[in-house]
């Protein structure tokens, strides 16, 4: 019998590259789209118009503030495995929409979990937890799922919420369900509001002279900067050991926004020469001496997480997963896709 696998947030990156994933797996994936009033479904489109998915590939409208939508959803499809990857995920985002993002990304857990407990579906769960948790307690580092929390934001308190819940379903009901604390990841698919696709975006439309500039918030914050294909395989992992546990997802190095923006114009062969310092930094191509990169505090948050660098060993050994893309290899990609995909739109128009 084919698996069957429920994926919230399946329109979203992770979404897209979990679908590929377990499509290849021979799953049987289903998704819960929210209604837009314009498409929404871009980064899917592949496998909704591919005819070998036609019976194994299936979406349903639906919202994860919505319990009705979810428990009718259980029910129908009787899932071996779900992924909750639905979230209000933009951390500067939350800020302007707390209580949104305390409902979509903090309260919706526990719909989903009670639609899976009152409906009696034995099933495994996912929760996407986040290194976003660990915020504000920059001393201890790497970080690993012994590390205390301290989120630092709306969207961090909420994911608080949705990881606690589901250790608390795991611990009361004896359900499967784990969650994967994962740092943060990215690919040609990542939105264009966060700083790795805002910074490979720009690269390529400047070199296409569509785009004077690129204004940032804080260059000096660290991430821990991994690919998203490669994340989803630990996603997928955690739900086939024999018993459910929390785990970090990371590649264990850690990188400025500076350095992304060196890495990605690296990339088109411009060397970035920096001057200034705070909000008067500013990064100029060496050669040319032309302004490239200013900063612009409108991109400040109100409060900020500075460090974040995490460690994979709990994951390597025993799910024996591993990251296979590095971070030169991470901005490469990205930067290309962008330029490659400029290049289609240009070809055409
Ligand atoms: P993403 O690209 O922003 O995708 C979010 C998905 O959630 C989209 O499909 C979105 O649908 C959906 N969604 C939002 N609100 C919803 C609602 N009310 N009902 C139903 N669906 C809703 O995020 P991602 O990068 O793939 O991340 C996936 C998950 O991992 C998120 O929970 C995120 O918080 C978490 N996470 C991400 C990272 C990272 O670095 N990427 C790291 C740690 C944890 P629309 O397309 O309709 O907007
Ligand atoms: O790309 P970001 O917006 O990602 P952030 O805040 O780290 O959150 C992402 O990773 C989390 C995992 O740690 C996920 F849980 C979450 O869902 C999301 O996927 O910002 C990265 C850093 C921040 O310090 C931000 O202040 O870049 C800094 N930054 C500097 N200039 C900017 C900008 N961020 C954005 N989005 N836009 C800027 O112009």
């Amino acid at each position: 019998m084919k698996k069957i696998a429920l994926i919230t947030g399946i329109t979203g990156q992770d979404g897209s590259y979990l679908s590929e994933l377990l499509l290849s797996k021979d799953y049987k994936v289903h998704g819960i789209v929210r209604r837009h009033s314009f498409k929404g479904t871009e980064r899917i489109q592949h496998l909704i118009d591919d005819a070998k998915y036609k019976d194994k590939f299936f979406l349903h409208y639906g919202d994860v503030t919505d319990s009705c939508s979810l428990s009718n959803i259980i029910r129908e499809i009787q899932p071996d495995e779900v992924y909750n990857l639905a979230a209000q995920s933009h951390v500067g985002v939350s800020f302007k929409v707390p209580e949104y993002t305390a409902e979509a990304t903090g309260v919706s857990t526990i719909k989903l979990l009670e639609a899976i407990r009152q409906n009696k579906v034995d099933t495994k769960f996912y929760q996407a937890s986040t290194s976003e948790l660990f915020g504000g307690i920059p001393s201890t580092a790497p970080q690993s799922e012994k590390t205390p929390f301290y989120p630092k934001s709306p969207y961090g308190a909420a994911k608080l919420y949705s990881y606690w819940i589901t250790v608390n379903y795991r611990e009361s009901y004896g359900m499967f369900a784990c969650n994967g604390i994962l740092f943060n990841h990215e690919s040609p698919r990542r939105g264009e509001d966060f700083v790795t696709r805002k910074i490979s975006l720009a690269v390529a439309n400047i070199i296409k002279g569509n785009q004077e500039k690129l204004s940032l918030g804080n260059l000096n914050a660290k991430r821990d900067w991994g690919f998203a294909g490669d994340y989803v395989e630990g996603m997928y992992l955690m739900l086939q050991q024999d018993n459910p546990d929390d785990y970090v997802l990371a590649t264990n190095e850690t990188h400025t926004v500076r350095d992304f923006v060196n890495a990605a114009f690296d990339e088109v062969g411009i060397k970035i020469k920096w001057r200034g310092e705070g909000i008067n930094e500013k990064g100029y191509d060496s050669k040319t001496d032309k302004l490239l990169i200013d900063v612009n505090p409108k991109f400040f948050r109100p409060a900020e997480v500075e460090f974040l660098l995490g460690d994979p060993s709990k994951a390597e050994k025993i799910l024996n997963w591993k990251r296979k893309v590095n971070f030169e290899e991470l901005v490469k990609m990205m930067v290309r896709a962008d330029l490659n995909q400029l290049k289609k739109i240009f070809e055409v128009t």
